[in-house]
């Protein structure tokens, strides 16, 4: 696929491990070395994979644990990134598996069945206001037979959900191509993604409670803003709009 002037830019130039702490690390020691964008790196497992707010991420082998370096346009809205990350990786198994039927949690959950098949943290490194690169960290259980507790209750692979191996580089191929033509569009008309977001959506006129860092708001979900953010209706009938940045769905 060719997006700009015929070369594809995501994946062009790929680092690749046996093992490390976590890919996102390593991609943005690479991008203060001043990498360029579309750079991925990716590992066949990761000691200390790192989900939002400190959280871990189970990153055996098996698994697909890549970071692109990316480098937007300054007039580039940050906070989208995540909810493009997860589309990235809802298309990608819609179009490789047509029998499943991905789903996304909002902002950076990719869904299958009600369980967690995948997730994206974006990190942004900014110089007064000004971003200079972000990381874009995702993971997908592929092949990954058995979940310790208490993810058992809660994540999925793909093998899990069709019942035999797929092949990561195929996937990374597919979600690569995926996520490049977000990202460019997304540029340029941010609404048509919303609109698919909406259509993959889990949450929409679900009930909620969303734990923030200004405490647990209860609502009716109404939509994703162009910004990236939540609409919540709360119970005293007030819309409510939550930032992505570290919030928890329960
Ligand atoms: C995320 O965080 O979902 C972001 C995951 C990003 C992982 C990639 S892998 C490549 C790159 N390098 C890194 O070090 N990280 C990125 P969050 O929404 O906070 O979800 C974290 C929560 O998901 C944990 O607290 C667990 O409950 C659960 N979890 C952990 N590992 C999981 C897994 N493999 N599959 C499903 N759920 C998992």
């Amino acid at each position: 696929m060719s997006l700009v002037s015929g070369v594809r830019i995501f994946g062009k130039k790929i680092y690749t491990y046996a093992q490390v702490k976590s890919t996102n690390k390593i991609a943005c020691q690479l991008a203060e070395q001043g990498a360029e964008e579309g750079t991925l790196v990716v590992s066949e497992e990761q000691i200390e994979g790192e989900g939002r707010a400190g959280h871990y991420w189970f990153s055996p082998q098996g698994g697909l644990w890549l970071s692109l370096i990316l480098r937007p346009p300054t007039s580039f809205c940050v906070s989208r990134l995540s909810i493009l990350g997860a589309i990235g990786i809802a298309r990608s198994v819609r179009k490789m598996f047509s029998l499943l039927s991905p789903r996304i949690r909002w902002p950076n959950d990719a869904i299958i069945n009600g369980k967690k098949v995948g997730g994206v943290l974006c990190k942004a490194r900014s110089i007064r206001k000004r971003v200079i690169f972000v990381i874009m960290g995702i993971g997908v259980n592929i092949n990954i037979e058995e979940f310790p507790s208490p993810l058992c209750f809660t994540a999925t692979s793909l093998k899990r959900e069709i019942g035999h191996s797929v092949s990561n580089e195929i996937f990374q191929e597919c979600l690569l191509e995926e996520l490049e033509r977000l990202y460019f569009s997304s540029q340029n008309d941010f609404s048509s993604i919303l609109e698919e977001a909406r259509g993959f959506s889990s949450l929409l006129g679900k009930q909620v409670g969303v734990q923030t860092r200004e405490g647990e708001f209860l609502g009716v979900v109404q939509g994703i803003d162009e910004e990236g953010g939540l609409i919540l209706r709360l119970e005293s009938g007030m819309q409510k709009r939550i930032s992505s940045e570290e919030v928890y769905i329960k």
